[in-house]
C-alpha cells in the first residue's frame, strides 16, 4: 500500500527525500494502515508544488518540503508502531491430522481459517515419527488412548500450519469445536466434518504457552513468514 503510494503519487524529488526510509517500506512488506497514512501525509504537500513551479508555488513547495521533513520522523515512528503491532499478533499451531488429509478436507479446513480473516504464516506437509507424535502429545501420556493416538498421528501425512490474528488461539479452538465431535456444535469444523473423538481431523493449540511450544516443536523460526496481507486494513479497524 505505502510502496504503491511511494511509486505512483510521489514526484521524483519527493521520492528521493523519502528514499532513506522507503527501505523500511519494502523490508517487511509492512506499510499497513499507519504507514500508508503517514506516507500520504508526508507527500500531501509535494504533489501540487511540483505540478507547476512558479514563484508562489516555490514558496508553497518549500513549506511543503518543510512539512514533509517534519512528517518523515512521524512516518518512521508510525512504521515502527505498525511493526510492533504486527509482532504482538497472536499465533497458533493448527494441524490437519491424517484422517483430515486422507478425507480430502485440507482446502475446506484452510478456507475456514482464511475466510474468518486469519493469516497463514507457515505451512508444510509431513509424516511425523511416533517419537515426534509423543513429544507433541506429551501432556496426555498418562491417558489410556495415548499410544493409539500417537500411532495414529504418525500413520500418514499431517498438514502443519501456523495461523496469525487477534485472538486466534482461543477463537481457533471455537472454529475447531469440542474435542468429541458428538459434542461439537454444528458450524464448527469437527461438528460439521467428523463423527468420533478418535478421528476428529484437526488439532489446535489450547493456550498461549502451548501455542508457543507447539510452533517451536513443528517449525524452525525461519519457516514462519512475516508479512502484511492486503486484506488486513479491511479486517482490522476501530470506528
Ligand atoms: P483437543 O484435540 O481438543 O485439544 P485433547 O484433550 O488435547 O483434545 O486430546 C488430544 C487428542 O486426543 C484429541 O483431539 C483426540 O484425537 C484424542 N482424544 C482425546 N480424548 C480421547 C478419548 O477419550 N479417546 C480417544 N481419543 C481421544
Ligand atoms: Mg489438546
Amino acid at each position: 500500500m505505502s510502496s504503491q503510494i511511494c511509486r505512483s503519487a510521489a514526484p521524483r524529488a519527493a521520492r528521493s527525500l523519502l528514499s532513506s526510509y522507503s527501505k523500511q517500506c519494502s523490508r517487511s512488506i509492512s506499510g499497513g494502515r499507519a504507514a500508508a497514512a503517514a506516507t500520504a501525509v508526508s507527500l500531501r504537500g509535494f504533489i501540487p508544488s511540483l505540478a507547476s513551479f512558479g514563484r508562489e508555488e516555490r514558496t508553497n513547495a518549500s513549506r511543503a518540503w518543510i512539512s514533509g521533513v517534519i512528517a518523515l520522523p512521524a512516518a518512521a515512528y508510525m512504521l515502527q508502531d505498525q511493526e510492533a503491532h504486527a509482532a504482538e499478533m497472536e499465533r497458533t499451531f493448527i494441524a490437519i491430522k491424517p484422517d483430515g488429509v486422507q478425507r480430502g478436507l485440507i482446502a475446506e479446513i484452510i478456507s475456514r481459517f482464511e475466510r474468518k480473516g486469519y493469516k497463514l504464516v507457515a505451512i508444510k506437509v509431513l509424516v511425523p515419527s511416533k517419537e515426534f507424535a509423543e513429544k507433541h502429545y506429551h501432556d496426555l501420556k498418562e491417558r489410556p488412548f495415548f499410544n493409539g493416538l500417537c500411532d495414529f498421528l504418525s500413520s500418514g501425512p499431517v498438514v502443519a500450519m501456523v495461523w496469525e490474528g487477534e485472538g486466534v488461539i482461543k477463537y481457533g479452538r471455537k472454529l475447531i469445536g469440542a474435542t468429541d465431535p458428538q459434542k461439537s456444535e454444528p458450524g464448527t469444523i469437527r461438528g460439521d466434518l467428523a463423527v468420533v473423538v478418535g478421528r476428529n481431523i484437526i488439532h489446535g493449540s489450547d493456550g498461549p504457552e502451548t501455542a508457543k511450544d507447539e510452533i517451536g516443536l513443528w517449525f524452525k523460526p525461519e519457516e514462519l513468514v512475516n508479512y502484511t496481507s492486503n486484506a488486513e486494513k479491511w479486517i482490522y479497524g476501530v470506528n
